[in-house]
């Protein structure tokens, strides 16, 4: 299998509520290394390109709000198949259908609410990834 890299948010409920550490030892846990992090607000309009693709959508408007409400933390995750290793720890979208022991099940507060996100796709990863950060800040080897 393929070394990967995908694009993670610890999303603002998680680092409101003091959870970046529990959720960054699950990512360590679970076998990724951190490569690139930093703590950031978003503007309304980097989470408006960054969720582009929902644009349109009745939830767009309050998923732009809810980004831009407070600090994340943006990642880069690197692993063996990292991009579809980090959706199955993550879990479904609403916390309601995750599975037991994945992050959202656990921690998520809400659909809305719902912790951290995960790149959908390796060409997710790869635009997400440079929505956020230079190369010059990933310490991949
Ligand atoms: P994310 O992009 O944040 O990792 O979440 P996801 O792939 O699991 O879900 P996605 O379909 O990309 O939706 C992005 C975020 O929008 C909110 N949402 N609300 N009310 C609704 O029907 C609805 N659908 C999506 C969620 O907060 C989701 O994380
Ligand atoms: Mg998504």
């Amino acid at each position: 299998m393929a070394i990967e890299q995908t694009f993670s948010i610890i999303k603002p409920d998680a680092v409101a509520r003091n959870l970046i550490g529990t959720i960054n030892a699950r990512l360590e846990a679970a076998g990724f290394q951190i490569v690139a992090m930093k703590l950031i607000q978003m503007s309304r309009s980097d989470a408006e390109n960054f969720y582009g693709e929902h644009q349109g959508k009745p939830f767009f408007g309050p998923l732009v709000e809810y980004m831009t409400s407070g600090p994340i933390v943006v990642q880069v995750l690197q692993a063996e198949n990292a991009v579809l290793k980090y959706r199955e720890i993550l879990g479904a979208t609403n916390p309601e259908n995750a599975a037991a022991g994945t992050i959202r099940h656990d921690l998520a507060e809400s659909m809305s609410r719902n912790s951290a996100h995960g790149s959908d796709s390796l060409s997710s990863a790869a635009r997400e990834i440079g929505c956020f950060f230079e190369q010059s800040e990933i310490f991949s080897k």
